[in-house]
């Protein structure tokens, strides 16, 4: 099975019990719309952290019913962030969701060695693009946490999102890990991890996924131009995941697939004990709803 647009989430989460979602700093409007619509279909049972003046002047302005939602009031924005965290720490919920505060304070609460959410793995973000000149939905990872990730840490990235993947109903998902060319080239280290991931899935090393690499990106998702330039590979024009070399790359092709192709995107954390809603300011109400449809089928 494989994705072919953002909708069939809604396929994976249907008849599944609600999640429940902490929604930090709640009092932000595309956060909250994407929250009240989730709830509305039966997909979450959101709990509000946040300012709750703030959240209920929100919701009148834009006629969102939150009538028997659980809003706890905490007006100060950290400590909001904090008590969402420890909710969730303390099984609470089954999915955090990031409100009106900056992404790295987010992190670093998740981060915290004592009341955060992590698990001994690496966290990785996990993006799901529906882009109308694809065939299927492609992930792309990771463009928004690990900066510049080396080949231990490229190896828990590709871990992360081959087991949200299978999750998600794929069996041995096609990883493209990208370089700028498809050659390995001894002074562009991304084409050497490229090499030794694709070496370390053939042994067995890296499992449940077919890697191949490096592979440009026209030969990653185009099998015309992998072709032309006689490249044999499982995964070229049939990618399902892309692996960045880092979040400049990463980060530039995630808004260059939004504002230039339109793209349709959906986004998590991986790795920490539960699945993590943090897309940016700049994302629509949309990118919201399809991201808490995302952690709902990814989590367990
Ligand atoms: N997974 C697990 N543990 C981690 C990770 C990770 N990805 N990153 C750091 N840690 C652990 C470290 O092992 C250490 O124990 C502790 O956290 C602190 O590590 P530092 O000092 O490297 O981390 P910070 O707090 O300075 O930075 C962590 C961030 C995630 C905030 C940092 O990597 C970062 O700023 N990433 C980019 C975020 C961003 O700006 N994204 C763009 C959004 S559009």
């Amino acid at each position: 099975m494989v994705l072919k647009s953002l909708s069939d989430l809604k396929n994976i989460v249907a008849g599944q019990p609600r999640k429940k979602l902490v929604l930090a700093a709640a009092q932000d409007q595309h956060s909250l719309g994407a929250v009240v619509r989730a709830w509305q279909d039966n997909v979450i049972e959101p709990i509000l952290i946040g300012d709750k003046e703030g959240i209920q002047n929100i919701c009148a302005e834009n006629n969102y019913n939150i009538s028997g939602l659980r809003i706890v009031h905490e007006p100060n924005v950290e400590m909001a962030v904090e008590m969402s965290v420890r909710m969730v720490n303390n099984n609470e919920g089954d999915v955090l969701m990031k409100g009106k505060v900056g992404t790295s304070t987010l992190l670093k609460c998740i981060l915290n060695k004592e009341w955060g959410l992590r698990t001994g793995n690496l966290l990785s973000h996990f993006a799901l693009f529906e882009v109308e000149t694809y065939h299927k939905v492609i992930a792309v990872t990771d463009v928004a946490m690990n900066i510049a990730p080396n080949l231990k840490e490229k190896i828990a990235i590709i871990n992360n999102s081959v087991s949200c993947l299978i999750r998600l109903g794929y069996t041995m998902p096609k990883v493209a890990v990208l370089g700028a060319v498809e050659m390995v080239n001894e002074n562009m280290e991304a084409t050497l991890h490229a090499a030794l991931l694709s070496k370390m899935n053939q042994r067995d090393q890296i499992r449940n996924c077919i890697i191949d690499g490096p592979l440009a990106f026209d030969n990653a998702v185009s099998i015309e131009s992998a072709r032309y330039k006689g490249i044999r590979s499982e995964v070229a024009g049939d990618t399902d995941l892309l692996l960045m070399p880092d979040i400049e790359v990463g980060n530039v092709l995630y808004k260059s697939l939004v504002f230039f192709a339109r793209a349709k995107v959906a986004s998590l954390i991986l790795g920490a004990r539960v699945p993590i809603v943090l897309t940016s300011r700049s994302d629509s109400e949309q990118a919201k709803y399809d991201s808490i449809l995302l952690s709902a089928a990814a989590s367990k």
